[in-house]
């Protein structure tokens, strides 16, 4: 277990991280490449440095923080998670997962013995939609599932492609061809996350062991009705894009609490009403998709569906709809062999869990494409996350570190 000191270090990593923030005044928010978030890639670069592991970026931005092992020639052992947030989020998704790695390897390297293989903690570029409106572009590309295409034609608010961002940053010069990761060149890789729902909350749990990882499906919506005058235009007479709107997104929340599958979610996050005034009629509303399902044959069905309730609506409210697909991932089982190791550590440390599923995305989600990978998760207060009152407690953090230094170790040694 950690001692107080190393509990204060911990704290120390997070709030010191917490320090890089554009909007201290409402949560927390470090958006990819932004001054705030470049100053925290620097810091935990700097952190890496000090406990000398060797530190090197690829080509979309990705650090690689590598703890030399015995045999370095063996598949090494990943660990990691992302430092870049949601708008006003909290200070704990992701960083938990990169300082823990950290610290984790701070012990690992106070042993005798360095373990076989090298353990290589991560930080994955955006693993959040915030700039570009796509997840997890650097485990994505790692995964060969980010082409050079992609990155010229994802485009952020501002009109800036990812491609001309990487390059005014210096990072193209790492080589594009090296970004994705071979197949079986990973042993096994240990994501440790803040659970970010209410479940081990609830059940009074220190550790989560996640199963399988939901995937989601993204889409743009946008409705074109008739923009009019609200009073001049009788109720049989409107072809409202708002109602219309509306309509989908009740039909698709009513599909998603008849899924049958373990685990289903839908959420509309972001809405444009347009002209967005009090007395007219909305002409265009565009809004977000997003679906989540650890089945992926049961998303499907319920995408089935939806886009009948499009025809539907369509119809009954003489608009035009028009579903803009953004991505549509996989889920991700979690390896067997890691989950039973991370469960042997937890007995032997007399440390209660729980097997779950993860009804948020991580990146661990496209670097199982290439390599065994499983989650630990510690506690969410009341199961908030991605909002300014996301809290897990420190001593909380120090056993899932705890967990995953041990994890690590023993895949090392294997
Ligand atoms: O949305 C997610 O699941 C992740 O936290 N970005
Ligand atoms: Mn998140
Ligand atoms: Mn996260
Ligand atoms: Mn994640």
């Amino acid at each position: 277990m950690l001692n107080h000191a190393e509990i204060d270090n911990l704290k120390n990593w997070i709030e010191s991280i917490n320090e890089f923030n554009s909007t201290p005044e409402f949560g927390t928010t470090r958006v990819l490449f932004t001054p705030v978030e470049i100053q925290s890639r620097e810091y935990i670069k700097a952190e890496m440095k000090k406990l000398n592991l060797n530190v090197h970026e690829d080509a979309i931005g990705n650090i690689y923080a590598v703890l030399e092992g015995r045999n370095p020639q063996l598949e090494p052992v990943w660990t990691g998670s992302h430092i870049d947030s949601v708008l006003n989020a909290g200070m704990f998704d992701g960083v938990v997962g990169v300082v823990g790695g950290l610290e984790a390897l701070r012990l690992i390297m106070q042993l005798e013995v360095r373990p076989e293989r090298s353990i290589v903690l991560i930080v994955y570029t955006s693993e959040e939609p915030t700039r570009f409106g796509l997840s997890c572009l650097g485990s994505r590309a790692m995964a060969g599932r980010l082409t050079k295409e992609d990155m010229h034609q994802l485009l952020d608010k501002d009109g800036n492609t990812l491609a001309g961002v990487l390059d005014s940053l210096g990072y193209s010069r790492n080589g594009f061809e090296r970004l994705a990761v071979a197949r079986g060149s990973v042993y096994g890789a240990v994501e440790l996350h803040i659970e970010q729902n209410g479940v081990l909350d609830k059940e009074g749990l220190p550790v989560g062991i996640v199963k399988a990882i939901c995937a989601p499906t993204n889409y743009m919506v946008e409705v074109q009705g008739c923009q009019s005058h609200a009073g001049g235009t009788s109720m049989t007479a409107r072809r409202d894009a708002y109602m219309a709107a509306c309509e989908l997104a009740l039909s698709l929340e009513k599909l998603a609490r008849e899924s049958l599958s373990e685990y289903t979610t839908v959420t509309v996050g972001w809405v444009d009403v347009v002209p967005n005034a009090v007395n007219v009629i909305p002409g265009t509303v565009r809004f977000s998709i997003d679906i989540r399902d650890v089945d992926f044959q049961s998303k499907n069905i319920l995408i089935g569906r939806l886009e009948e309730e499009v025809g539907r609506i369509e119809s009954v409210r003489n608009v035009k709809i028009r579903m803009i697909l953004q991505n549509h991932d996989i889920p991700m089982k979690c390896d067997e062999g890691i989950i039973k190791t991370i469960e042997n550590v937890c007995l032997s440390q007399g440390i209660d869990y729980r097997r779950m599923i993860s009804g948020a995305y991580h990146d661990s989600l496209f670097v199982g494409e290439f390599a065994p990978v499983a989650m630990i998760f510690v506690p969410s207060k009341k199961g908030i996350s991605h909002s300014p009152d996301e809290w897990t407690d420190y001593e909380d953090i120090a056993v899932g570190v705890d967990i995953l230094a041990n994890t690590l170790l023993t895949m090392a040694n294997t």
